[in-house]
C-alpha cells in the first residue's frame, strides 16, 4: 500500500470503489457488480473521495467497472423517498463528485463496456477519454423513468453528441450500440470485447509520461477556454502555454527533438 494512502480511500472501498496504482496509473474500480454498478449515495460519495485523493504518484487514472456492465446509473430504489429539497442536494453531490474527476488532478480514461447508462454514461462523460469495447451501449433511460438526468449530464453529454441527439435519446429511449457510439463521439476508441479495461490502461500509462503542465492545461484550461468568448479564449491560450513552455520539463522535451533524442511524429 502506498505510504501517502489517505484514510479515505479505505473508507471508499467499503462503499464500492477501489483504487490500486498500476505504476503512474490510478485505477479505480466500481465494484458494485450485483446491481450493475448502480450510483448509491455511498458510492457517489466515494467516487468524490477518491478522485479528490489521489495518491501524489498518480500521473493518469482509468475508471471501469465490475462485472457484465460498466454502470447502470442512479440507484433507483433510493429515488422513491426524496422530496424536491432532497433531490436538489442529491444532484449537487454528483456535481462534485464529477467535477472532482473532471477538474482533478490527473487525466481520467474511463474502460467501458455493456451497459452505460444514465448516470453511467453522466459518469464516462466527465471522463477526459473514453475507450469502449463492442459489449457497450449507451442510453438515458430518465426520459421513461420519469426523472431528468441530475449528475451533470445535461451539460456534458451535449458537448460529445449535441443536444439534438440527447433530446432523441431521452424522448424517444433510444439506444446505441458500440460501433454507433464511437461514430457519434460517445467514446474515441472501439476495441474487441474485452479489451476496454487493456486499451484504457495503455493510453493512461502514454498520458502519465506527458508533462504535467500539458495534461493540467488540457483538464482544466482548454474545456474552459472552449466556453469563452475568442477574445478571452486567445488570452486564456496565451496565459496557458506561456506558463507551460516555462517549465523546466518543456526546455528539457524541446531540447530533446532538437538534439534528435526524440521520437518524430509519425504517419498512423
Ligand atoms: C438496479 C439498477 C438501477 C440494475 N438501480 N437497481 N438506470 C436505469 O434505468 C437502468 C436500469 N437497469 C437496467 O436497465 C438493467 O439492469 C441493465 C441493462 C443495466 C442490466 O441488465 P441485466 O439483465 O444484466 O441486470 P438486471 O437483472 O436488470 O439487474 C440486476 C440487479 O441490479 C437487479 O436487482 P435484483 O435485486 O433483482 O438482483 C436490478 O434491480 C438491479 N439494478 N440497475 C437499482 N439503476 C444523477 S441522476 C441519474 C439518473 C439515472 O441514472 S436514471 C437511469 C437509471
Amino acid at each position: 500500500m502506498p505510504s501517502d494512502r489517505h484514510p479515505l480511500l479505505n473508507h471508499a472501498a467499503t462503499q464500492g470503489v477501489t483504487l490500486d496504482m498500476q505504476g503512474a496509473v490510478a485505477v479505480v474500480q466500481l465494484r458494485r457488480p450485483g446491481k450493475r454498478n448502480a450510483l448509491n449515495d455511498g458510492l457517489v460519495a466515494a467516487l468524490r473521495d477518491v478522485f479528490q485523493n489521489l495518491p501524489t504518484a498518480a500521473r493518469a487514472a482509468v475508471v471501469y467497472g465490475e462485472g457484465d456492465h460498466f454502470c447502470a446509473g442512479l440507484d433507483l430504489s433510493e429515488l422513491k423517498e426524496r422530496d424536491a429539497g432532497e433531490g436538489l442536494h442529491h444532484s449537487r453531490s454528483w456535481h462534485v463528485a464529477l467535477d472532482a474527476l473532471q477538474f482533478g488532478r490527473v487525466p481520467v480514461v474511463a474502460a467501458l463496456h455493456g451497459a452505460v447508462v444514465g448516470g453511467g454514461l453522466e459518469l464516462a462523460s466527465a471522463c477526459h477519454i473514453r475507450v469502449a469495447d463492442e459489449s457497450a451501449f449507451y442510453a438515458l433511460p430518465e426520459g421513461s423513468r420519469g426523472i431528468f438526468v441530475g449528475g451533470g449530464g445535461s451539460v456534458r453529454i451535449p458537448k460529445l453528441v449535441g443536444v439534438a441527439r440527447m433530446t432523441d435519446m431521452m424522448l424517444t429511449g433510444r439506444v446505441y450500440n458500440a460501433q454507433d457510439g464511437e461514430r457519434l463521439g460517445f467514446a474515441q476508441y472501439l476495441v474487441p470485447a474485452g479489451q476496454s479495461l487493456g486499451k484504457a490502461l495503455e493510453l493512461a500509462t502514454r498520458i502519465a509520461t506527458n508533462a504535467p503542465l500539458t495534461n493540467y492545461a488540457l483538464m482544466h484550461a482548454l474545456p474552459r477556454i472552449a466556453e469563452q468568448p475568442a477574445d478571452h479564449g486567445f488570452l486564456t491560450e496565451a496565459l496557458m502555454s506561456s506558463i507551460a513552455q516555462s517549465a523546466p520539463e518543456a526546455k528539457d522535451r524541446v531540447r530533446a527533438f532538437l538534439e534528435g533524442r526524440a521520437d518524430k511524429v509519425r504517419r498512423s
